[in-house]
């Protein structure tokens, strides 16, 4: 049973892991055995992640791309399979927020998000799944989001692009699980995060409130994650397809308590 869950001699290929969730899930599938490729854009940042990673004795790879612009994902996938090697796995976690109203959300602005949140996993999977289905093995995880199943005030741009992920995801198994792929999806709960630090701090109300709609009481911990991570990265899930696996400390199980109790 160990076995099911050994990523030794996998390569794990995770966007957005200079920080976060991606270095959470990153660090999981290191532990797990795999070789990690790790993504990001900004050069400062990266530093200091892969120290981070090399401390913890991860071996890493890292790169300075952006996941919307097709010919860097070009050139940087065909660099890995060329130069390192095969990638079995890949994350798609590399993702932006912009916490605006719809009514008074710019057009440019909700493109932004729509196309970093749901075109960037589209264009990395596009490139990376040529490579896995002429080797007849691979495994995508799309970080999903709570949001995929439920809206916010100010998410709207980001909700409809997690929504779109779940259904990207689906679609992506429905092409390509006759590959021996399996694509599927982690949604994360709320999580303690720079990316949760603004609804977190100096006594925000949603702090309360998230604690309070959170069946485990609490926000989750970036580590929380690498366990669905490995699951989906493994031979654990070789006949999973199209899911999403929530990490979100029961909050989609429940419409919730009144906050007294
Ligand atoms: C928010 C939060 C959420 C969480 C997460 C939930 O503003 O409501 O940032 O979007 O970060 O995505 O899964």
């Amino acid at each position: 049973m160990k076995n099911l869950f050994d990523l030794q001699g996998k390569r794990a290929f995770v966007t957005g892991a200079s920080h976060g969730l991606g270095m959470a899930m990153a660090k999981g599938l290191a532990e797990a055995g795999a070789e990690l490729i790790v993504n990001g854009t900004n050069p400062e940042r990266m530093e200091k992640a892969v120290e981070e990673y090399e401390n913890e004795g991860h071996k890493v790879h890292s790169f300075i791309f952006d996941v919307t612009d097709e010919n860097q994902v070009k050139e940087h996938v065909g660099k890995v399979e060329k130069d390192i090697g095969p990638i079995d796995i890949l994350v798609n976690n590399a993702g932006i927020i912009k916490r605006v109203p719809l009514k008074d959300m710019e057009v440019e602005d909700y493109r932004k998000v729509i196309d970093v949140d749901l075109v960037g996993p589209f264009i990395m999977a596009k490139h990376v799944v040529k490579y896995m289905i002429e080797r007849k093995e691979g495994k995508i995880i799309n970080i999903c989001s709570m949001m995929t199943e439920l809206g916010r005030d100010s998410v709207g741009a980001y909700a409809a692009a997690k929504g779109g992920l779940k259904m990207l995801t689906r679609s992506m198994a429905t092409e390509w699980a006759r590959y021996n792929i399996q694509a599927n999806g982690i949604g994360p709960g709320y999580f303690a995060t720079a990316q949760t630090e603004p609804i977190r701090k100096d006594g925000h109300p949603l702090n309360d409130f998230i604690i309070n709609r959170t069946p485990a009481g609490r926000w989750g911990d970036p580590s929380d994650l690498a366990g669905s991570a490995v699951f989906l990265a493994s031979k654990a899930s070789d006949f999973v397809n199209g899911q999403i696996v929530y990490v979100d400390g029961g909050i989609l199980a429940t419409i919730g308590k009144p906050a007294e109790s």
